[in-house]
């Protein structure tokens, strides 16, 4: 065994990635990863003396967050990069440590060992390899931490795109820190659920900053349909998540001739007003992450890559491709920001070189039903409730794969009746939103909020309909859960959901590997938790 990974849905064999990640890692970047996750560790436990000792080290909340980001799954396959990391983090665990040191503060007591391990980048690789997931023993305890850090990646990335638009919580700071640090602490297993529990309610408390980032810059989402067509210019096409990237972009672009289209989880910004002003922000192209390979080779022109999810690059587009942010992979052109601001033009003098877009689709799809829009649209909703027009809400939002096991997902939405509206957010949606489901007295039966951070509207109209109906019980909504997760990202948004005291979620389409039994068994008593299952019974289950 050269690595062991079991943090997406798609580890080998619902178990772990042992070679090479199914995602395209190698073992190397794999096992600096681990390094990456053991290094921040290191530098919470000190973090967390220092503040309880109110000595202040600047900037040390903003590393934790971005080294996680870079992490998560289809983020970073960069050996270089991800090296870089770490030895930035393992710089400011000693900077932390002589500040304790310097005020005559006892550390003898922090022993883990991520606090004293020195060595130097040719020695990384084989730590990570030791301190990855399988160095603790115990199952459940290895268990309740890798969820409880697989939470807390996503709550990072989350926290990373509400700061690039200025946004910052300290509560979201400093749990990142407690929570890594306490990893490595023999806490029971009732603490340890705790924590988790805690994450839930801090992945809440992060994507509604996230929220309040992305509407206090561009707007609230508005009911928006989005071309799936294509312009004679030629084009760059813009992936991920980070929202703040897109508008530098579009800034840049503007009146260059060359024209704008987003890619999976980008879909979402055609929703918000400021972009709406960029002429040249012509529309969406193509499908899922998973189907960047045909999309990519298809759009002729470059691409880049905010975020996840990027899958390593055919050579037949790879010179085209682009990386920005905490996204990387070896041999990629990465664009980073100088003074706060970043520079574009190679992307577009190299989109001017580059033919126009081949045409895979034509026609619209219609979003835009974040928390703002659908609380607008709140009496026409309540009076089809009332009238029994819509008998259910289903949930299902998350995230989209390759495995055809998914296609569950699409027969599900096929099959709900028509008195049934579907919720979603993520990239889970592009298995059933070009499906022509049609409308309920001019509500559309699926109604997309936006990215998987979007989820949070999600929750915001639950619990307004809550208040309306004057329920007590979140749980005796009209709404039933049927998410497909793929990334730690999902499991932040799991975990909020579960805060919130959503029971009888359906997850698919498997359970995390990184569930013990005993643990799967917890989720199961407190919350219902239950895998997706054969379409036609699990429609039954959720609508009679
Ligand atoms: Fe999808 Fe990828 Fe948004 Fe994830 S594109 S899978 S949960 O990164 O973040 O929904
Ligand atoms: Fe395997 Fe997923 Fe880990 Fe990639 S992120 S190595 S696919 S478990």
């Amino acid at each position: 065994m050269s690595m062991f990974c079991f943090q997406c849905q798609e580890a080998l064999k619902n178990t772990g990635c042992t070679k090479k990640g199914v995602c395209g890692k190698t073992d190397d970047v794999a096992n600096l990863q681990d390094m990456l996750v053991f290094a921040v560790k290191g530098l919470s436990v000190l973090t967390q003396k220092a503040q309880q000792n109110n000595i202040n080290v600047d900037g040390v909340a903003e590393l934790i967050q971005n080294a996680l980001f870079v992490t998560v799954t289809n983020v970073n396959f960069d050996a270089a990069a991800v090296t870089q990391w770490i030895d930035t983090v393992l710089k400011k665990r000693d900077t932390v440590k002589a500040a304790l040191q310097k005020a005559s503060i006892d550390i003898s007591d922090l022993t883990d060992e991520s606090v004293s391990w020195t060595g130097d980048s040719s020695l990384y690789e084989a730590k990570g390899a030791t301190a990855g997931v399988l160095s603790q023993e115990n199952e459940d305890v290895r268990s309740l931490r890798e969820l409880l850090i697989y939470g807390v990646k996503g709550i990072a990335a989350y926290a990373s795109h509400a700061a690039a638009l200025g946004k910052t919580s300290t509560d979201v700071y400093d749990f990142l820190s407690e929570a890594m640090a306490s990893t490595t602490q023999n806490l029971s297993q009732d603490e340890m659920i705790a924590m988790v529990l805690k994450a839930g309610e801090v992945a809440v408390t992060t994507m509604a900053l996230l929220d309040e980032a992305n509407t206090t810059a561009y707007g609230n989402p508005e009911i928006t349909e989005v071309n799936l067509g294509v312009r004679g210019n030629p084009g760059i096409l813009i992936s991920g998540h980070d929202l703040k990237d897109l508008e530098e972009l579009l800034a840049q672009t503007k009146g260059s001739g060359v024209d704008v289209y987003t890619h999976g989880e980008m879909l979402p910004a055609h929703y918000y007003p400021a972009f709406k002003k960029y002429d040249n922000f012509v529309g969406n192209y193509g499908g899922a992450w998973y189907d960047q390979k045909a999309d990519f080779e298809a759009f002729n022109g470059p691409i880049l890559m905010t975020t996840n999810c990027l899958v390593p690059p055919s050579s037949s587009y790879r010179d085209r491709v682009y990386t920005t942010g905490v996204a990387g992979f070896t041999g990629l052109a990465h664009i980073d920001a100088t003074n706060g601001k970043k520079d574009f033009s190679v992307v577009i003098e190299k989109a001017k070189t580059c033919d126009a877009p081949k045409e895979l689709e034509t026609g619209k799809l219609v979003g835009g039903f974040a928390h703002a829009q659908v609380l607008a649209l709140a009496d026409k909703v309540i009076e089809a409730v009332k009238a029994g027009a819509v008998k259910k809400f289903v949930v299902m939002a998350g995230c989209d794969g390759r495995q055809s096991e998914r296609e569950y997902f699409t027969d599900v939405a096929k099959a709900l009746p028509d008195n049934t509206i579907i919720l979603t957010a993520g990239c889970a949606k592009f298995r059933y939103n070009k499906l022509p489901l049609g409308d309920i007295g001019g509500i559309p039966r699926i109604l997309d909020a936006g990215q998987c951070n979007d989820s949070y509207s999600l929750a915001v109209v639950a619990l307004k309909l809550k208040e309306v109906f004057g329920l007590d019980d979140i749980n005796d909504l009209p709404i039933e859960y049927d998410i497909a997760w793929y990334e730690q990202k999902a499991v932040t948004v799991l975990l909020g959901l579960l805060y919130l005291g959503v029971k009888g979620i359906r997850l698919g389409p498997t359970l995390p590997a990184f569930l013990s039994p005993n643990v799967v068994k917890v989720l199961v008593e407190n919350f219902d938790i239950k895998p997706t299952g054969d379409v036609a019974e699990d429609v039954k289950a959720m609508v009679g």
